[in-house]
């Protein structure tokens, strides 16, 4: 373990990274502190009763005291007292910092490290699975939601992460053997005054030493901008590893290697997101054969793009989990629908420019619904087939009672959910619980 012994280490947050960060220093006996803008922060009633805290502010007299602050990725690296520390000089990471310096001092320990705007929980999830299935020990986490400092206490050969902008933002020291960025479209505009370029910024921190680079062939974006030899590729028709022409079957290296009928993920995306997998496996010399055999029985994950619910010909579709604009332009290239398409749009944009949605709401059988605090925006992007309502639950009332055989409702909001649920997960609990409760009222 590397040794901060002696050193006055100060943590900002307390959510689940912040207590990884306080247990991982405690371990070596170097007792933290802690402080939250929040008054009453979710990791409070964990927190070890021997680390001070201080909640509802920023104490700049604790920072600029600090040898070492370590900052959670919800806390904008911008924030003026963060600055003042930064201009004294003093250090500040984050957790994938502190963690990778611990496995970069293991020879033979390997790290894959996955970001991107869209599609980093499956792609992270479904690599975890393959390299488990070939019987090789790994520890998934990062902003999947398993903070990576609880990894270190696993015995793991490899670790697969997914890394957020904000993780990648305070970390230096990170040699990913497989690298990716997967894809750039807008997101968290309220954290990048600068706009997408110091998004992409972020981003492409990924690729600093790693061995290889997996890029998305279709998005210029997600190259690297430092030279570098060793890339790989992926794409829709293009690219070392790619979908043929009738997107019915997966192309590596000239070869087709699975048929996307024999696949229960559907969707350009998730081809794309099953090619990704499959480029990294490879990179990590995994059995071609065990890594197609995971890759066709993986169903993918809740909350994204998900059936739910269907009776008497509609079909239910929950995608709460997109919570930006590319990731609901995916859900509407990949929904077949033979009757009319009802989208459910709403939540907090982030300050997100809507209108890369247009293209997809023309020319359409389609009518949108419009909620929560961004439904005003929301709503001119087509105010000839919109409605708004306050809620969810009200929006799918008046469309239960609009649905015939052939319809889909499709709850892909482009914002995040946190203006009126916990997270995106009740967001669609609730649509799911909703769409037959609806179906079952309209029918009596
Ligand atoms: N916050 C304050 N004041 C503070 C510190 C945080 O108000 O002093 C707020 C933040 O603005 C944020 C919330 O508290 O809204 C949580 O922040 P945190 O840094 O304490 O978060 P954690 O609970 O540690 O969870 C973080 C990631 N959260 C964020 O990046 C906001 C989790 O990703 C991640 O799973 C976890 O670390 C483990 O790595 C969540 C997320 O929404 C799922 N990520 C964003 C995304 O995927 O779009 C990037
Ligand atoms: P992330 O972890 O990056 O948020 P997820 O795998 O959780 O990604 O998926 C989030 C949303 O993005 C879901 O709505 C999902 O259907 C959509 N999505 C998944 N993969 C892709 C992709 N490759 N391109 C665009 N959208 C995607």
């Amino acid at each position: 373990m590397i040794s901060y012994q002696g050193k006055n280490v100060v943590i900002i947050g307390l959510g689940i990274t912040g207590l990884s960060c306080v247990d991982y220093f405690l371990a070596q006996n170097v007792i933290p502190k802690v402080i939250d803008t929040r008054s009453s922060p979710s990791g409070l009633e964990q927190l070890d009763k021997r680390v001070a805290h201080h909640l509802g502010g920023l104490n700049i007299n604790w920072l600029l005291e600090a040898d070492l602050i370590v900052a959670s990725p919800g806390i904008a690296l911008s924030t003026p007292e963060l600055q003042k520390a930064a201009e004294k000089g003093i250090e500040i990471v984050g957790d994938i910092e502190l963690f990778c310096r611990e496995v970069n001092q293991q020879v033979d320990k390997k790290i894959v490290a996955i970001t991107g705007a869209n599609g980093k929980t499956t792609v992270t999830t479904l690599v975890g699975e393959i390299i488990k299935a070939a019987g090789i020990k790994v520890g998934v986490g990062g902003n999947i939601g398993q903070p990576a400092l609880t990894l270190l206490t696993q015995d793991c050969d490899v670790y697969v992460l997914e890394l957020s902008s904000f993780q990648l933002e305070t970390t230096n020291s990170l040699q990913a053997t497989v690298a990716t960025i997967l894809n750039i479209s807008e997101d968290h505009m309220d954290r990048y005054p600068l706009g997408l370029k110091q998004y992409v910024q972020a981003k492409q921190r990924i690729y600093h030493n790693a061995k290889y680079c997996l890029i998305n062939y279709d998005d210029k974006l997600t190259l690297p901008t430092d030279h570098h030899t060793d890339l790989l590729s992926f794409g829709v028709h293009h690219g070392d590893y790619h979908i043929s022409e009738g997107y019915d079957c997966l192309i590596a290296n000239e070869q087709p290697v699975l048929t996307t009928k024999q696949m229960q993920l559907t969707g350009c995306h998730n081809y794309l997101n099953a090619l990704a997998a499959l480029a990294i496996a490879d990179k990590l010399m995994i059995a071609r054969q065990s890594s197609l055999t995971t890759i066709a029985n993986f169903h993918g994950l809740p909350h994204r793009f998900e059936l739910v619910f269907e009776k008497n010909g509609v079909q239910w579709i929950n995608d709460s989990k997109a919570t930006n604009v590319g990731s609901t332009e995916a859900a509407l290239k990949s929904v077949i629908c033979q009757g009319k398409l009802f989208l459910l749009l709403g939540g907090d944009g982030k300050s997100a420019d809507f209108s890369p949605l247009l293209p997809y709401l023309q020319n359409r059988n389609l009518e949108i619904f419009c909620f929560g605090r961004d439904r005003q925006l929301l709503a001119k992007l087509a105010p000839n087939i919109t409605s708004m309502t306050e809620t969810l639950a009200q929006a799918m009332q008046m469309i239960a009672q609009k649905v015939v055989s052939g319809d889909v409702v499709l709850l892909s909001p482009a914002c995040a959910s946190l203006d009126q649920y916990k997270n995106y997960i009740e967001r669609g609990k609730q649509f799911a619980l909703l769409a037959e409760q609806f179906s079952q009222r309209c029918e009596q």
